[in-house]
């Protein structure tokens, strides 16, 4: 088959071996790549209920059939495992050159099993894999490791690598590339890696597998980046990227804003686009990406000076979530959480937490709103594991559990995933598409906080529901595993239909509509069987409140802002859930029926399921 190379490497970092294991067509036909191989693999590489820090939880690294090759934002790829922090699927997407040295080194994907008894740097080049000690480089922050591996390898390579965060198995730490600047699996795949004892991976490929077509390949993939170039929202999105979303949010009350209590922020000035702009230093995109989002800053604070990247994201939990500003002060955390590869998202939610507990003396710790300088050292000791941090290093629904009563209420998580950067107040699509996100409570998928504006607020309408499991389809189900980034198609309007020809000239294949979303159905329906599965066999239990998004945004109305008084309500909210499984053929409880398993070819999972559960 073209545009794979049907194989992907297992390697076990205990016995220091690897094999080339094969993929069949039919697998990469019913999966493509990316997530959707990844959850695969998963399914039947782990045993069921494993502990997700156990050598046998795998860590799954891999592209998809159009990674890499010429055409738009095409340098990324899937970091995926068993998540510590929510005990589901977890995965995240990096835009590095790893995706692409990865794509060159002969195989679609990297599994890796195990725990190694030292310190290790895995190389991974076309011709070998080497396993390489690693103790020098144990207990540095991100940029010095690539730093040290750039002077070893040349900065052809591409690598991932870890903070003392993900050694020190917080259970959010991230897996980090590009110099801190990029990073990915928000659900702890970074803990996953270091659980293994595995510092960085450096990969140094050869070639891309052979394209069915490579002319028309590059022809329309070089018709692709002109479309992007043209497009009438380039020039804003240049200029200030994610952060736009900044003032957007804060215009329409769904910026988090102290732990997920408000909507609009006071000091939004001081942390939005216009601000990024005034402190750009320069713009850089990941490879292949003609559309480049990283803007780094230079900050420089009372005590400290550096350089960072940066997002949305980033900003609104650390910066809004935290009552911190202005964005130079934000800049010096955000940066902390790339040298210690943690996730800016998760931290932000855990800390805003903190605050909040600390606020109501529900814990015996001190810290308050905008006190930049204790939650500084915070970050520091949540990456080291001390003090309270290493109660907060294990996330918000741990600590939630651990004090219990109303703590529960406005501790901001979905299955263990701390929320990222929508308050769902009133965006009721949102806080659907927080229900019901595969990896826990992720925009990644869907965002829907545009489409919730433009369909109406306090609007519950099955037309929302309806566009939830078609976003869903083709973020979480198309560009996860072709594996390419989705932002021409979000912030650009870029032409979904390049993406079916992109997918003919790489593979031969005519994809259809039709089977595009049938392979973002089966994708949904295997990795919704992996959760259930998982939390059975580990007695968590498994019932629709899973989906349910915390009890805050129903009960504790938005209190400032034009949106004052507005929250959601359960039972509307229950009902767009209750439409939510039928459209994707899932019993009551959200887990998919015998019938729906079969239609998706997936007769394997039913027997394996209903060991844990009476299927429907
Ligand atoms: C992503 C999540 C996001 S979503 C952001 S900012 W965003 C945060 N970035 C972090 C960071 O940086 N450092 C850090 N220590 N933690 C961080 N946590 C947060 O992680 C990212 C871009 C962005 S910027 C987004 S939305 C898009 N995400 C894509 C996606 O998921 N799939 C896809 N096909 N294309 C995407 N394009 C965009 O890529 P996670 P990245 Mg990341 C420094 O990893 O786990 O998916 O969580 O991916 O390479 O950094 O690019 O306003
Ligand atoms: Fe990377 Fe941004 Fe380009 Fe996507 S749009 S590939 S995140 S630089």
């Amino acid at each position: 088959m073209r545009a794979w190379w049907g194989k992907y490497l297992y390697i076990d970092v205990e016995r220091r071996s690897f094999k080339a294991v094969e993929l069949s067509p039919d697998m990469l036909l019913k999966f493509l790549g990316g997530r959707g191989l990844a959850i695969k693999l998963l399914w039947d590489l782990n045993p069921p209920g494993v502990d997700p820090f156990s050598p046998d939880n795998h860590l799954v690294l891999a592209t998809g059939p159009l990674t890499g090759y010429p055409l738009p934002s095409s340098g990324k790829m899937i970091v995926a495992s068993k998540s510590p922090l929510t005990y589901g699927y977890g995965d995240g997407n990096i835009g590095t050159k790893a995706a692409v040295e990865l794509r060159k080194s002969g195989y679609d994907a990297v599994v890796i099993r195990g725990i190694s008894k030292k310190p290790l740097l895995i190389h991974i080049s076309c011709k070998t894999v080497e396993f390489i000690d690693a103790e020098d480089l144990w207990g540095l922050d991100t940029e010095t490791v690539e730093k040290k591996i750039a002077e070893n390898y040349g900065k052809n390579v591409g690598i991932l690598t870890i903070g003392i965060g993900g050694e020190n198995l917080v259970k959010f730490a991230v897996v980090v590339s590009e110099h801190g600047g990029r990073s990915g699996g928000r659900p702890g795949m970074g803990a996953v890696m270091g659980s293994k004892k595995i510092k960085a991976i450096v990969f140094e490929g050869c070639n891309l597998p052979e394209p069915y077509n490579k002319v028309e390949l590059a022809r329309i993939g070089a018709e692709g980046y002109s479309e992007i170039k043209r497009s009438p929202g380039y020039e804003f999105y240049e200029r200030q990227g994610t952060m736009q979303f900044i003032r957007v949010a804060n215009e329409n009350s769904f910026l988090p804003v102290y732990n997920f209590r408000e909507g609009v922020f006071e000091y939004a000035d001081s942390i939005d686009g216009y601000m990024l702009e005034s402190m750009r230093e320069k713009l850089i995109g990941c490879p292949l990406c003609n559309m480049p989002c990283r803007h780094i800053i230079k900050y420089a604070t009372e005590t400290s000076l550096g350089k960072t990247e940066p997002d949305y994201e980033n900003v609104a939990l650390l910066g809004a979530n935290l009552g911190v500003w202005p964005l130079n002060r934000v800049a010096r955390l955000n940066h902390l959480a790339d040298l210690y590869g943690l996730d800016t998202i998760s931290l932000g939610a855990t800390i805003g937490y903190a605050i909040e507990l600390s606020e109501k003396k529900l814990i015996d710790y001190k810290i308050e709103w905008g006190d930049c300088k204790t939650i500084s050292q915070l970050i520091t000791d949540i990456a080291n594991r001390r003090g309270i941090g290493d109660l907060l290093a294990n996330g918000v629904r741990y600590v939630s559990e651990k004090i219990g009563g109303e703590a529960r209420d406005f501790a901001m998580h979905v299955k263990g995933l701390e929320i990222s950067a929508y308050n769902s107040h009133a965006l009721e699509g949102m806080a659907l598409s927080y229900g019901v996100s595969p990896i826990g409570a992720h925009h990644k998928d869907v965002t829907f906080a545009s489409l919730d504006i433009k369909l109406g607020r306090l609007t519950y309408s099955k037309e929302k529901v309806e566009r939830i499991v078609y976003l869903q389809n083709i973020r979480g189900g198309m560009y996860e595993s072709l594996v390419t980034c989705r932002f021409p198609f979000v912030y650009l309007s870029f032409n979904l239909d390049y993406y079916p020809r992109l997918l003919k000239a790489a593979t031969g294949i005519d994809f259809t509509w039709d089977m595009i979303h049938e392979i973002g159905n089966r994708i949904y329906a295997l990795i919704r069987s992996f959760w259930v599965r998982e939390y059975i066999a580990s007695g968590r239990g498994w019932s629709y409140e899973l989906d349910i998004p915390p009890m805050r945004w129903f009960k504790e109305p938005l209190s400032k802002g034009p949106l004052k008084g507005y929250k959601l309500d359960l039972d509307k909210y229950l009902n767009m859930l209750k439409y939510y499984y039928q459209l994707r053929g899932w019993d009551e409880n959200g887990v998919p029926t015998r019938e729906t398993l079969r239609k998706l070819g997936l007769e394997y999972v039913i027997s394996d399921l209903e060991k844990y559960y009476p299927l429907k």
